[in-house]
């Protein structure tokens, strides 16, 4: 009897060690996911915060313009000001970039672009002859 008491004394705590180690795994293994997680929301918040300003205004006059028609590459916050219900700003380049406000509408509208080296032309498109710029990025 006292060697089969024994047994089973041995067996559970076998079962209890087992069953503890299981559970640290697991632990483990979701502090390592949550590591992870918290890394990747760091590195684009971090990524939000490098992109640059740039302001393009259009109108009410027949004028188009940004603030900085020379900048080096990366990811920008582009704001436009759109004056005028008959003009717009439309801005395409290099990295398939090709946003625009509206023609009709008016208000400040923001995008993030991503500006690779090289010309990007902004224009209003009802008026391309005459409302037209670039900015050079390199
Ligand atoms: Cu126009």
């Amino acid at each position: 009897m006292t060697t089969l008491r024994i047994v089973l004394i041995v067996a559970l705590a076998v079962f209890a060690l087992a069953a503890a180690g299981c559970g640290s795994d697991d632990e483990g293994a979701v502090d390592d996911t949550t590591t992870l997680t918290e890394t990747t929301d760091t590195d684009t918040t971090t990524d939000t915060g490098t992109a640059s300003a740039l302001k393009g205004t259009v109108g009410p006059d027949f004028d188009i313009s940004v603030d900085q028609t020379s900048v080096a590459p990366g990811s920008y916050e582009l704001e436009i000001e759109d004056l005028s219900d008959i003009h717009n700003f439309h801005l395409t380049g290099p990295g398939g970039v090709d946003v625009t406000t509206d023609v009709a509408a008016e208000g400040t509208e923001s995008f993030t672009v991503e500006l690779e080296a090289g010309t990007y032309n902004f224009v209003c498109d009802p008026h391309a002859g005459q409302m037209s710029g670039t900015i050079e990025v390199g």
